[in-house]
């Protein structure tokens, strides 16, 4: 069953099934403690039980085997999803070894600034492309591994782009870098999962992913554009 919108990164799945092996643990939980707490309910409904009976707690070593019995079994289940999560965990975080392209994307009250970073490949450069527009594109090439250095301008951001599952906090002061490797075509939201101010929702840009080719001709033409325009203001 898949009630989640379409993933199209190399580690949404895996995130995807973590959140139902962590639903069928905590799902089994709820239940079998509603009953616990319900059944007594019903059981000694004042119809059914004329007096109420005085408990002394004498079943102490009974007692206190149910809860052990109960907090083993909780930490059973806690240990086989650390288990279950490592790969997955360990996919996210750690940054592979081959970058192919690289972007900084800063949080601001209220939009997503896109910097590309130039020709020569380094940030911080005159020939860097920043693009604060809103409901801007930023574009990214399919099946590459795309890095992001996250950073926010004023306020707690946080980059989320739901068909990869990666969501991460966007800290002023501080640059995070996170990965996707996006393996389907299209155009995706890039949303803000912070409240970040009254306009908070108007933080709204899209990832366009794109084949090699098609990547290509639009960072040629983006950097022959701020080439021109940087030319025309010397
Ligand atoms: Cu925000």
């Amino acid at each position: 069953m898949n009630i989640f919108p379409e993933s199209v990164s190399t580690y949404g799945s895996g995130i995807d099934n973590l959140f139902w092996l962590i639903l069928a643990f905590a799902g089994t939980a709820f239940v079998i403690s509603l009953f616990l707490l319900l059944y007594p309910l019903f059981k000694n409904h004042h119809t059914r039980v004329k007096r109420a009976s005085y408990i002394t707690g004498s079943l102490g070593k009974f007692h206190f085997k149910l809860v052990a019995v109960a907090m083993l079994i909780m930490a059973m289940s806690d240990f086989i999803i650390l288990f279950a999560e490592h790969s997955t965990w360990e996919a996210f975080t750690t940054l592979p070894k081959q970058k192919d392209v690289e972007y900084i994307v800063t949080g601001r009250q209220w939009n997503w600034i896109f910097t590309y970073p130039g020709r020569d490949g380094v940030f911080g450069t005159a020939d860097d492309v920043v693009i604060d527009e809103p409901n801007s594109e930023l574009h990214v090439p399919i099946n590459k591994n795309a890095f992001f250095q996250l950073k926010a301008k004023d306020v707690v951001h946080s980059f989320f782009v739901v068909n990869t599952r990666l969501k991460q906090d966007c800290i002023p002061g501080r640059t995070i870098t996170r990965w996707i490797n996006f393996t389907k075509e299209g155009k995706y939201d890039i949303s803000c999962a912070e409240i970040c101010g009254i306009a908070h929702t108007k933080m709204r840009n899209f990832i366009v992913v794109e084949s090699n080719e098609k990547y290509d001709h639009f960072i040629d033409s983006l950097y022959n554009q701020q080439a021109a325009t940087a030319g025309n203001q010397q």
